[in-house]
């Protein structure tokens, strides 16, 4: 009787799909349909489109992996890690039971699967939140005087059991690596770097400068700290003198002695990442999240510099004399009340990093430094909530097929501010963004992740469960484009040529 029921429940949620799709319009007069394939996740966060045609998912509040198939909306849960976090869900208590307590950005974040998933190498690699440093204290958990929310989170390789259909087996890489309520990012992608496949790991610089972590030091620039970089590990261990090393040798920051994962320098928030060969050359590409300002786009190189907290967006003097952040408190350091240094120039910063600094290829909003000025003196003043354009990238994904014409070796970059698709459409080295920002997909929504086919007709862009952040986006359940902790499938529709329609003998 239960089996019955639950199939013709199954059976009403896959019918009642196809009344859910849609027509919707690029700026280029692209068609797509609009599908949601699932919904009600807990804040799915990472979506990739596997080898086996499913869609690889991690939650990042219900801390599970699951496989969803894309066509039926069909999930199963491949693993659970709700055991290993060991701090409760604070997002569900109310104010007097978790003392103020605040999840952290992200949760379980990052997945990424072996190149060979189905051929010998079943290797799913995650990244995830699982301890706080206050869990066990009264009130907040974070440290006096703004002295930051210190979490830890843990970068772990399961093997994939395609039998019993469950992540198993888990090996540790690292299990100290730094985390926040805050600047967490957490993206992982694999990557070759001469002709082998290497795990990069984003990590953000834990908000140190700003709100809970006003006063915690901001070490972006510390080639001694995990936090503010991008590290690169190994696919697999190799023994050395019988331990496991996940850590590549020849990183650029590692020390006789000293392992250092550490691949580059100087990142804020970097939440998108992703590997493409444009036109025989291949880029690591990243968007990352900036301050007042400067979303940036980034080519991710071997010990190159990106600036942060000293050089904000281009090397363009927009912060000279402002800083990445501020705080309305007179006991932290500086002008700015904040960890995060004055920035004198930024001219004079960029030189004394030298040959490894690195701009951006592109800047989203980079605003004149009157505008910054007026906006950091009123947080500073604590009067009032200054808003400013930009467009929080939450990940990125390179389109190389060939399907959507004129789409060829784009950068496809969600937004959580505003709702939207962006697309920058490279230049023909891969090493530059020509032409237009275009927008698709325009809703009331917190765009989280993307993925997309192979062939390239199907995209799927996943959205968070709540508005947690600021912003003007915030999710309007009564409209009818909203979809909270959705899967959305925008499948393209090859434009109707009449002039190739056979005319009749
Ligand atoms: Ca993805
Ligand atoms: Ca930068
Ligand atoms: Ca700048």
């Amino acid at each position: 009787m239960l089996r019955l029921l639950l199939l013709s429940a199954i059976c009403i949620f896959t019918a009642a799909l196809p009344a859910s799709s849609q027509t919707v319009t690029g700026p280029l007069g692209e068609e797509f349909t609009r599908r949601v394939v699932i919904k009600k996740l807990s804040d799915p966060w990472e979506i990739t489109y596997g080898p086996d045609n499913f869609l690889w998912v991690t939650e990042a509040k219900g801390y599970t992996v699951s496989r969803v198939n894309p066509a039926s909306g069909e999930r199963t849960v491949i693993l659970d890690l709700n055991q290993e976090r060991k701090f409760p869900r604070y997002d569900q208590q109310d104010e007097e039971q978790s003392g103020g307590k605040r999840w952290p950005q992200g949760g379980l974040m990052g997945l990424a699967l072996h190149p060979q998933l189905l051929n010998g190498k079943p290797y799913v690699y995650l990244a995830y939140i699982y301890t706080f440093e206050g869990a066990d204290k009264t009130g907040d958990g974070c440290r006096d005087k703004e002295g930051g929310c210190y979490y830890t989170a843990r970068l772990v390789r399961y093997t994939y059991n395609a039998k019993t259909q469950k992540l198993t087996k888990p090996l540790i890489l690292s299990d100290t690596i730094p985390a926040s309520n805050d600047h967490n990012s957490g993206r992982l992608a694999i990557a070759p770097v001469a002709g082998k496949d290497y795990l990069f790991l984003t990590v953000g610089d834990m908000g140190a400068g700003q709100y809970a972590n006003g006063g915690r030091p901001n070490r972006a620039q510390s080639s001694s700290s995990y936090e503010g970089k991008v590290l690169r590990f190994n696919l697999e261990p190799i023994q050395t003198n019988g331990q496991n090393t996940w850590v590549p040798t020849d990183n650029p920051f590692a020390e006789a002695g000293r392992p250092s994962a550490i691949w580059s320098t100087g990142h804020r928030n970097a939440q998108g990442l992703a590997y493409a060969e444009v036109n025989g050359t291949g880029y690591l590409y990243s968007s990352e999240h900036g301050p007042f300002s400067d979303d940036e786009i980034n080519i991710i190189q071997k010990g190159k510099n990106y600036g942060h907290p000293l050089v904000i967006g281009y090397n363009d003097g927009n912060y000279d004399g402002l800083a990445a952040g501020t705080t309305p408190h007179a006991f932290l350091p500086g002008t700015w009340q904040t960890t995060y240094p004055t920035i004198s120039t930024e001219a004079a910063n960029a030189k004394a990093m030298g040959a490894a600094y690195h701009d951006p290829i592109f800047s989203f909003h980079p605003h004149a430094n009157a505008f910054l000025l007026a906006a950091m003196k009123q947080i500073r003043a604590d009067s009032g909530k200054p808003d400013w354009p930009s467009e929080a990238p939450s990940s990125l994904a390179v389109y190389t097929a060939a399907a959507i014409p004129g789409w060829q070796n784009s950068l496809l970059v969600p937004s959580l501010k505003n709702g939207k698709l962006i697309r920058l459409q490279l230049n023909k080295q891969g090493n530059g963004i020509t032409g237009d920002t275009l927008s698709y997909f325009r809703a009331p929504i917190r765009y989280r992740d993307i993925a997309v086919s192979p062939d390239g007709t199907r995209l799927y862009l996943s959205t968070d469960s709540v508005t947690v952040s600021s912003g003007p986006s915030e999710e309007d359940p009564q409209d009818e484009n909203a979809c909270s902790g959705c899967i959305i499938e925008f499948t393209y529709k090859p434009a109707r040529n009449k002039a190739q329609i056979p005319k009749n003998p």
